[in-house]
Order: structure tokens, then sequence, then C-alpha cells
């Protein structure tokens, strides 16, 4: 795949690659912006009580006040609308509409999702929400265990239906998790994400409850609403570092983890084998019936893609040919394999149609001051501009894709990294909380005005 650089690509041309009802927008998520975190009613979540645990997060920050969306929302959205934006993804806090998880609803939580779809339909753009993204309510973990638990799964459908009762006709789209691998893997396994745990049997059992807590809410809300239901994974896939059998097979089952524990129970009704093989006396207590009630069929499959993994079984850090940049997360750029990836999802489980639901890149940036603040961020340009290409080449190739949201809106809180990395089209000054808009927020706009011209 040939890719051109932003310099020498002709936007126009780029932009018409693009259907004429494909969606641009952009995401982000409740604990990561929105600020509040006992306002109104709402209960702590899971993060709320990590950041507070010394060592855990990486400035010692916490998630109390963040970008302050849940009283700038206004202005956020004018800015979505200065962009150019058809659609905003964004994620309910479960603590602020269920404190306890379970039993009574907060209606105060409630009316701000409320002003904020009302005022997103306002400015005339799509809401895409988000059920689970990450905050669970600490009561939850602490009553019942959480999402070691198999009860939590009639609460989780509890709290889709009601949020599906309330604003179902007002969303796009609902989703029902956001990255469950992160959920699983980060927070059970490698103790990075909240709750901090350590355990490989216990990411796994998790991973099992959290797609049948998809499975049951996807079902609950299906009685509820027609709004598009769905759910949003992520996608990193596993390369072996050398062509070795040996490494060839620690890629494949990496992958296997990744992507196909994920995909193949939701799109083929069953755990992949070789992984269940692999994982042996860690594998997750799966009852009969269980793989029905995940397998419901879904509106849409939320992509979010990054980078790709490079595997070597000695687990040696993988120096892989043709290492390019890397960005702040120290995640490689590989637009190639975006392309590459998104064909292999079409041809190995015809899945329903695809949204991007994240694509993006943390930047060192920094505002230049002269000749008027603002945020050279190229980097984050040549991200954009290959990602987009290679969608459009995937796309070419004949798969389904119909939006894409850039991860993320705004600089916001990255769990266990703090406020250290920025994601954003607009830079937030915490102090302030004053947003500019970087560079590739006026290339993004331009993009998608290039776009609106041809529709
Ligand atoms: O910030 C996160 C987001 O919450 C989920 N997807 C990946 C992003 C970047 O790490």
């Amino acid at each position: 795949m040939h890719l051109l650089d932003p310099e020498h690509l002709d936007l126009a041309a780029l932009a018409s690659a693009f259907p004429r009802d494909f969606i641009w927008g952009a995401a982000t998520s409740a604990a990561q912006i929105e600020g509040a975190a006992f306002t109104d009613g709402k209960g702590a979540s899971i993060w709320d009580a990590f950041c507070r645990q010394p060592g855990r997060i990486k400035d010692a920050s916490d998630i109390d006040t963040a970008c302050d969306h849940y009283h700038r929302f206004r202005d956020d959205i004018a800015l979505m609308r200065g962009l150019g934006l058809d659609a905003y993804r964004f994620s309910f806090s479960w603590p602020r509409v269920q404190p306890l998880g379970e039993g009574a609803w907060n209606e105060a939580g409630f009316a701000f999702y409320d002003r904020l779809i009302d005022a997103l339909l306002e400015a005339g753009l799509q809401p895409h929400a988000t059920l689970y993204h990450w905050d669970l309510p600490q009561a939850l973990h602490e009553r019942i265990g959480g999402w070691l638990s198999r009860d939590i799964a009639p609460r989780f459908a509890d709290y889709a239906a009601e949020v599906a009762r309330r604003f179902g006709s007002r969303l796009a789209s609902i989703a029902t998790h956001n990255e469950p691998w992160c959920t699983a893997t980060l927070g059970y396994e490698t103790a990075q994400f909240a709750p901090g745990h350590t355990s490989r049997a216990e990411s796994l059992q998790v991973s099992h409850h959290l797609m049948l807590s998809h499975g049951d809410a996807i079902a609950a809300m299906r009685a509820e609403t027609t709004a598009k239901l769905g759910i949003v994974l992520n996608h990193t896939p596993s390369f072996p570092a050398t062509p070795s059998e040996a490494d060839r097979r620690a890629a494949r089952i990496d992958d296997g983890l990744n992507v196909r524990w994920y995909m193949d129970p939701i799109f083929r009704g069953a755990y992949p084998a070789d992984v269940i093989e692999h994982v042996g006396a860690d594998a997750p207590r799966i009852l009969p019936g269980d793989l029905a009630r995940i397998g419901q069929p879904l509106d849409f499959l939320g992509v979010n893609f990054y980078t790709r993994n490079l595997i070597s079984a000695t687990g040696q850090a993988a120096q892989g040919p043709g290492r390019r940049g890397f960005t702040d997360m120290g995640w490689e750029v590989v637009p190639e394999v975006f392309a590459a990836h998104l064909v292999r999802l079409g041809r190995e489980y015809s899945p329903p149609p695809i949204y991007i639901t994240e694509n993006g890149m943390a930047n060192a940036d920094r505002v230049v001051a002269l000749p008027q603040p603002h945020v050279p961020d190229a980097e984050r340009i040549a991200y954009l501009s290959g990602h987009l290409q290679a969608l459009a080449t995937a796309m070419g190739l004949g798969v389904d894709v119909r939006g894409y949201f850039y991860w993320s809106l705004l600089d916001n809180f990255e769990w266990n990294s703090g406020y250290t990395k920025r994601f954003g089209l607009f830079h937030v000054d915490y102090a302030t909380q004053q947003r500019l808009a970087k560079d590739s927020a006026h290339w993004y706009h331009s993009l998608i005005g290039h776009h609106r011209a041809k529709r």
C-alpha cells in the first residue's frame, strides 16, 4: 500500500474516496472528561477509587475535575460544530445514573445526559453512546465482586434497558462495552487499570462475564428501542517478530487472546479452541446456554484501531523489521495494518456494518505562543492522513465502514498515564480548562469540508 504524506495529499481526492453518507466524528468517554465526580448524586466508580491508591496513576492525578465537561458540555459541542463533525461518541457513566449499580436511579444524572443529547441534536450532531467505558460503580464492585460475579450480567442488562427506554429514540447508536479486552486484561491480569488485580484466571472469567452482559444487554435493549445496537472492540492484531515457527505460534495465540477471543463468541458462537487449550486451567467457567446468550445479532461493530503487536516466543521485546514512527504511548504507527485488518475482519467474520469508533495518537503536543497561540502537531496530521488513506483502501476492497471517530475530541485523562498523554484534536490547559484547536483539528475540519462539498 502506497501512502502519500500529508503535504502531497490531495484532500479533496481523499474526501471523495468516502461515500456521501459517511459520517465524521470524534469520541470521548465519561470518566476521562466529565469531572463532577461526586456532583448531583453521582456514585463513586472503580476509577475514582483506583486514583486514590498511591502509585496507580503516573502523575498521581484523579478524575474529580478532568476536563470539566459536565459543566462545559455546551462549549464542547460548539467546538464539535466548529470542526464540522456529523457525530459525537460519548459514554454514559453508570454510577452517575445508578450510584450503586443496582436499585435506585439518579434522576439528576439522567438529566445531564438528557441535556447533552438534546444539545447535540440541536447542533445537528448524531449522538452515539456507549454504556460501559470502564467506570464500574464501586459499590457494585464491593458488594458482588463487580465483573468477577456472573450476577453482574442481569444488572448490566437492567441499566442498558433503562438507558434505551429513556434515550433510545434520540440516539443514533448504543454500544454495550468499550474494549472489553482492556477491562478484563488490564484490569484483572496486568493491574494497570482498575481494579488492579493480577490473575489471568480472573481476567478470563471477567471477559466471559463481560460477553454475557453484552448479550443480555442487547436482548434487553431490543425490547425498548429501534436504535442501532452493537459493541466496540479494540483490535491490536499480533504478528510474529521473526518468521520462526515458535514466533508464529506465539503471535497466533496473542492474536487469539486479543482479537478472536471477543470476535468468535459474538460472530461464530464459540471461543477459539486453540486459545482455550493454551490457557488451560485458567479458562473461564462457561455454562450451557451462555454462548447463545452472547451471540445476539448486532446492527454494527465498532472497531478501535491504534497499532499492532509484534510477538516473540521468548517474550523479549520484539524488534521487527521496518519499524518506523512510534507515538507518545510507544505504539507503532502502522496504517497499512489497519487496512489489512479490516479486510481480514470482512473475510473471516462477515460482520455487520463497521464504525471506526476510535483511532488516534498521543503526541507530545505543546502550545506555541507566536504569532498567535497554536499547537503544531504534524505527527498527528500524518497519523490521521495515513489511517484515512488506509481506511479508504479497505473500503475500496469492499469493507463496509459507515463512519470514523477520531480519538479524542479533547486531551483528557489517559487512565494510568493520568494527564501526561495528549490524544486530543483540542489541547486542554488543565489549569484554566482552556481549549485550543491543534493544527490537526484544522486539518480534520478541512477534510470534512471537502467531503461535505461533494454531498
Ligand atoms: O483513552 C483510551 C480510550 O479510553 C479507550 N481506547 C484507547 C484510548 C487511548 O489509549
